[in-house]
């Protein structure tokens, strides 16, 4: 009897850890292509990653050690013991700053082993398990004086009690992201076993009908489906899309009714993408989640509606988004201030992780687009060359003197707030899962960086490799060598400032039409140029080394802004290859206030190095004067200092202004 209840017992616990470890299902129609697939070996990109381990990830555990954010979790499990003591930091969400560094160095351990970081994270880990109450509950603020919260706008007071501002579901969304990410990238299971506990609580107390209650800040919905991903226990899922479908419905529970949570109106019924930015697209891609999943059209039709009235009327133009400091909320359509736009670091992120799913969802190249803007110029601008210096809001104008930085007309090494800081920590080394995907026999190549990788489709292996210095030159060499030779299509995404339209929708525009246009060849053969919904396709029978050859024209392009744009009416943008470029005063002492772009200017490009960093350059002549710009992500690395994005254009010929809407 005691070896048969032994027997039963052991069957069980296999059992759990069987279901724990079962694949990861797929609900979008496309696959990523997953960071261990992708070597990177991009002297662009593969510094910045490199930089996130080897010093940013460091610094922000520095921080969250002297600010207190993990002695916190200390200090909760004292307390939980009988013990006294007082939260240290100053936000409700503070316990998510060290979820997100631990999230990005999981990211960045799996193509560089650093087996020191991974055991001090694993330290940390221990340490958060510290803070969890017996019943799963994970707010170190709340469990060590649920009365007197870190900030004066948390009113104190029972678990859940003010979901709205007290962020406890916010902290569980990050725990679960986290844990998600941690247990991929090493195979360990503590921090997921954190979350899972986190994660029944919540379906426990939410979960069922007679608790109808929503995130005020979201992102549990993302990491619960993370969490169904890992685990198949559809608890999770479900209690994802309950969130969802009761977010603004007064039908069914009480609601806030405030449109900067997006408490407003059911989210199937939301069209205007309003409210606080970062919210809002971790809401959308939540809800993409639920379209994919579900295969849900009411969830596919709202978000896509969404993101056009995002990508069409409220996007700057380097694809930051937010343009109030107010609420860190969008604007009404068209409102896009420079000198005191938002355009949050965490908001240009998110909007790339919602990107990524519309993609995902329907293979179109316009999604990319997006992204790729948004990663090299709103994201990247984020944080400083050296890595040691962070933007929050990310303005396209610098007076000199409006201090948008959280008090600060330059960088910070930190915030109080740290949100942007750590949210680049989790993302950065997470980039190269963007450059590929596959969907049946297809191939996509959405994002140029030198890389080696090796994928799968239903007929083959492919080892695929793509030698290039893109962005700074167009030519990329991607060869391509099926294990065995078979027929599959290669769709390569035609960047958006190849072409005659620099986004989706009419909110800006090149002023002039391309001249050239890319080619493409396969061993050397030219091949003729049709492209589709925004990719070449390249169907035929591959075989081991086929190259193929990708030449992007290079230009210096001026965009500008359609004229519901009031602020932007007469101004010019300069754009290279996918950077948008600025002015500093620094560069431009003597002009920077009468610096003007036109039509008839001749650009010249050239190399320097910006502190230490290699850059390419732009450079026009005007009366004897030379004007300097510099990409918009290197801004602001040589001390307080103006800057412009927009300048006033001179000699526009009205009709073109005319032309647009
Ligand atoms: O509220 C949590 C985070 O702090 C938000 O995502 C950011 O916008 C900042 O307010
Ligand atoms: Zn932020």
């Amino acid at each position: 009897m005691k070896n048969k209840l032994l027997l039963i017992v052991l069957i069980l616990l296999l059992g759990m850890q069987w279901s724990k470890k079962k694949a990861t299902l797929s609900d979008y129609p496309i696959q990523e292509v997953k960071l261990n697939q992708v070597i990177l070996t991009d002297s662009f990109w593969l510094p910045r990653i490199q930089l996130i381990q080897n010093k940013v990830i460091t610094h922000a555990f520095e921080k969250c050690q002297s600010e207190g954010r993990i002695e916190n979790f200390i200090t909760a499990h004292q307390v939980m013991n009988g013990g006294t003591g007082t939260t240290q930091g100053k936000m409700p969400f503070d316990d998510t700053d060290v979820y997100k560094v631990l999230e990005g160095v999981a990211y960045s351990l799996v193509n560089n082993p650093n087996p020191q970081l991974e055991q001090y994270s694993d330290s940390i880990i221990s340490i958060i398990a510290l803070g969890q109450e017996p019943d799963g509950y994970i707010t170190t603020w709340r469990t060590i004086d649920p009365w007197h919260p870190t900030s004066e706008w948390v009113p104190g007071g029972e678990r859940w009690s003010h979901l709205e501002i007290s962020h406890e579901l916010y902290n569980s969304g990050h725990l679960f992201e986290a844990a998600a990410a941690y247990h991929w990238a090493t195979g360990k299971d503590k921090l997921l076993d954190i979350a899972l506990k986190n994660a029944d609580l919540l379906v426990d107390v939410f979960g069922n009908d007679n608790h109808n209650a929503v995130p005020g800040h979201q992102i549990v919905e993302t990491g619960l489906i993370k969490l169904y991903h890992i685990t198949g226990k559809e608890d999770y899922l479900h209690l994802a899309k309950k969130f969802l479908d009761l977010r603004g419905d007064s039908t069914a529970r009480q609601i806030w009714g405030a449109s900067n949570i997006q408490d407003h109106q059911p989210v199937l019924q939301q069209d205007e993408a309003v409210g606080h930015a970062v919210r809002a697209v971790y809401m959308y891609a939540g809800m993409t989640d639920i379209a994919a999943i579900y295969k849900d059209s009411d969830y596919r039709n709202a978000v896509e509606k969404l993101w056009e009235n995002m990508t069409h009327h409220k996007m700057y133009i380097t694809g930051g988004i937010g343009a109030r400091h107010h609420n860190e909320e969008f604007g009404d359509n068209h409102e896009l201030p420079n000198l005191t736009a938002y355009s949050e670091t965490c908001a240009s992120i998110g909007s790339i992780y919602w990107n990524d799913r519309m993609f995902r969802l329907t293979g179109d190249a316009k999604y990319y687009s997006i992204i790729e803007r948004t990663l090299y110029n709103g994201v990247l601008a984020g944080i400083s060359l050296d890595g040691t210096h962070f933007f929050y809001p990310n303005p396209l104008e610098c007076d000199g003197e409006f201090a948008f930085n959280k008090g600060s007309c330059t960088r910070e090494e930190w915030f109080d707030c740290s949100c942007c800081p750590t949210n680049l920590i989790r993302f950065i080394p997470a980039i190269p899962s963007l450059i590929y995907a596959t969907h049946g026999d297809e191939l996509y190549i959405n994002l140029f960086m030198a890389n080696t990788a090796q994928l799968e489709l239903p007929q083959t292996k492919i080892k695929i490799e793509q030698v290039t210095d893109y962005p700074i030159e167009g030519k990329i060499k991607i060869n391509v060598s099926p294990e065995t030779a078979s027929e599959f299509a290669v769709k390569i995404r035609v960047p958006h400032w190849a072409t005659n339209q620099p986004v989706p929708g009419s909110l800006y525009r090149y002023s002039t039409p391309l001249t050239d246009t890319y080619t493409v060849s396969i061993n050397k053969e030219t091949m003729p140029i049709e492209s589709e919904e925004g990719y070449i396709t390249l169907n035929r029978q591959w075989k081991e080394g086929d190259e193929i050859e990708l030449n992007f024209p290079m230009h210096v392009r001026q965009i500008e802004a359609s004229n519901q744009v009031l602020n932007l009416a007469s101004c010019t943008a300069l754009e290279y290859g996918p950077f948008i470029y600025c002015a500093e005063e620094v560069d431009n002492p003597d002009c920077f206030t009468t610096l003007t772009l036109s039509a008839e200017d001749n650009y010249k490009i050239y190399d320097d190095t910006l502190r230490t960093t290699f850059v390419r350059l732009v450079e026009k002549e005007h009366n004897g004067e030379i004007y300097h710009f510099i990409p918009y992500y290197t801004w602001a690395n040589r001390g307080v200092n103006k800057m412009k994005v927009w300048l006033p254009t001179i000699n526009n010929s009205p009709s073109e202004h005319m032309a647009l809407k």
